[in-house]
């Protein structure tokens, strides 16, 4: 979505120029422009997306003119944006349009078409003031709008709202980083650490908290002041210094002496139920907790490090992604946290799809990229044949991917390459490809993407029919939410969870950062019922084979081990798990 681009001196990456492009296509809608020309800026993406070369080198070399569906004017703004780092024309354009009806973009039920009749025809420039006329019923005279258009609106302008202000983890973990790394090495820091939601793995944060311990107090407040990446400085004290980055984003400093940093450390890292449970039971024994330390009457309890807080509470070392006031204490009590799920322990990646869908590497590339992280195997999952929207294969497009997987396979047996389909669960429950087509799968992920509308009751019975297909393996996704842009559909996860278990079928954790789905408060009841789960990247390019960290951190939150785990099994026992699919068929 567009976004407020500062540009520094950084290069710029392929993926901004793809997002610049798509934006310039949204802002020439929304101004009303000839569709022609929007469509022009969707292509020149589409056809700069499938090209491998690095951006800055097609530039350097003039290769990106001949590029087809690039034509000269848009090869001209491509070359000032990649030489310069920053595009006249996209910063008019963004500047000649009200922000208000750019933030409507990100309401479901409102594309730039219904955004400028509103902006042009009745006058509205902010969120507000579209949810004032749709209170009014201002929108039913508009040409294309009707009650249940303004009733759809409304619905989007509030979920606008509830989202406004928060920011996906992927999208912040790095900056946080940045900054921690920045203040470490500050004169007189001898302790810096991210805390609040950020450190709590949560898959959205409102801000970046960070603690730091300092000899020289003053002269840390200041250099984190007048750091390059601050746009505004909203409070500064001697132990709190609160910014405004000019991502957006708000960041907290708190300095402390370094003897307080572990208490410190504690007590903003959170939750505040967490913090809550830990000072109830501090008083019980006999003691205080804040921020400041653990005190019996006016003595500190002298801890250097949360363990040893946590010590003298009797408890052993609870890690920060399992503070949510969820049993965490009562487990660290009987030394009974479990030992988390790590990088280390998967053995292999599924539902990966290639450019023979909608992914933009090729098979060959992603199975490198595999090969690279060490991975024993990964199971390719494309879209179906009626995803027509991502590109989805026909029976004659398995056949040649089936072909080449065997014939990668045997010029490099490692990493196995299993060979599975992301097939569509229809309205009805049934999946998209017959069952002897989907046999001449290794297995099957099933996946809901379309008529989302539909009732709890139904939504379900159609996700459980889908379990009942002896050949799925895997349910995908399995609430469609999208992070701060859509919630999930109406559906009984209950229910799901307990058939899943039944069928055997592993549920997804997708680990694309937006979706981070299923949740990890549902992971940690499916893994009550027994659950196994199966963490995928659902990547689109080798690169985001990488997003997996994303869902291992969501798997933390959930209490998850290995043995929670579909894709640690090895490549053997996954590939009985596989087989067993097939032999179910066979017998039912
Ligand atoms: P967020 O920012 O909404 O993503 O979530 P948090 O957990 O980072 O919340 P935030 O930034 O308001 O506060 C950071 C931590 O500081 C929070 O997790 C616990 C601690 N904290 C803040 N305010 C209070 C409070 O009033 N009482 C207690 N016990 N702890 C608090
Ligand atoms: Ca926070």
């Amino acid at each position: 979505m567009i976004d407020d681009l500062t540009h520094t001196a950084l290069a710029v990456t392929k993926d901004t120029v793809l997002r610049i492009l798509n934006d310039i296509g949204l802002l020439l809608e929304l101004k009303g422009e000839n569709p022609f020309k929007s469509r022009a800026y969707y292509q020149a993406a589409r056809a700069l997306e499938k090209e491998s070369g690095d951006i800055a080198d097609l530039v350097a070399t003039g290769a990106i003119s001949s590029i087809k569906s690039i034509g000269p004017a848009i090869a001209k703004k491509l070359t000032e944006l990649v030489t310069t780092g920053r595009l006249d024309y996209y910063e008019q354009l963004k500047a000649s349009i009200p922000p208000g009806c750019i933030e409507m973009l990100k309401a479901p039920g409102l594309g730039p078409k219904k955004i400028h009749i509103l902006c042009n025809v009745l006058g509205i420039a902010t969120l507000s003031e579209l949810e004032r006329a749709c209170r009014e019923n201002r929108l039913l005279d508009l040409p294309g709008f009707g009650q249940k258009t303004q009733e759809k609106i409304l619905a989007g302008i509030e979920q606008v709202k509830s989202y406004r202000d928060r920011y996906l983890f992927a999208s912040v973990a790095g900056r946080a980083e940045e900054l921690t790394g920045f203040l470490r090495v500050q004169e007189g820091v001898t302790a810096v650490e991210t805390a609040g939601s950020l450190r709590r793995l949560c898959e959205t944060v409102k801000d970046i908290d960070v603690v730091a311990a300092s000899a020289a107090p003053e002269i840390l407040a200041d250099a984190f002041a007048a750091m390059p990446s601050v746009a505004q400085v909203t409070a500064k004290g001697a132990t709190k210094v609160s910014v405004r980055l000019s991502s957006g984003i708000a960041a907290d400093l708190r300095i402390v002496s370094p003897g307080q940093f572990p208490y410190a450390l504690h007590h903003f890292t959170g939750s505040k139920d967490h913090n809550t449970a830990l000072r109830g039971r501090a008083k019980r024994m006999g003691f205080k907790l804040n921020e400041y330390g653990l005190f019996e009457g006016e003595r500190l309890i002298h801890c250097s490090t949360e363990e040893e807080l946590f010590g003298a509470l009797g408890l052993c070392f609870i890690p920060p992604e399992l503070r949510e006031a969820m049993g965490e204490i009562e487990a660290a009590e009987g030394s009974a946290i479990p030992d988390l799920i790590d990088m280390k322990d998967v053995k292999g990646l599924l539902h990966v799809h290639t450019d023979m869908s909608d992914g933009s590497d090729s098979l060959e590339r992603i199975v490198s990229a595999a090969r690279a992280m060490g991975l024993s195997y990964i199971g390719i999952a494309d879209h179906s044949i009626s995803a027509a929207y991502a590109g989805g294969l026909s029976e004659e497009a398995v056949k040649r991917q089936h072909a080449l997987i065997d014939e990668i396979m045997a010029r490099h047996p490692s990493p196995h390459i299993f060979k599975g389909i992301e097939a569509e669960i229809l309205a009805d429950g049934s999946l998209d490809f017959s069952d002897d087509i989907l046999e001449t799968f290794d297995f099957v992920i099933a996946a809901v993407h379309s008529h989302f509308s539909m009732s709890a009751e139904a939504m379900t019975n159609r996700i459980l029919t889908a379990l009942d297909n002896p050949l799925t393996a895997i349910l995908a996704h399995p609430t469609g939410r999208l992070l701060l842009a859509r919630k999930p559909y109406a559906v009984d996860i209950d229910r799901v969870i307990d058939r899943a278990v039944e069928h055997s079928v592993a549920i997804e954790l997708n680990a694309n950062p937006l979706r981070l789905d299923l949740d990890w408060r549902q992971i940690r009841q499916a893994l009550g019922k027994g659950a196994l789960i199966a963490i995928n990247p659902d990547s689109h390019r080798a690169a985001d084979l990488k997003d997996i960290r994303f869902g291992l951190n969501i798997a933390r939150k959930g209490w998850m081990t290995p043995k929670h785990c579909l894709n640690c099994l090895d490549v053997k026992e996954i590939g009985d798990v596989f087989s067993r699919k097939r032999n179910r068929r066979r017998k039912s």
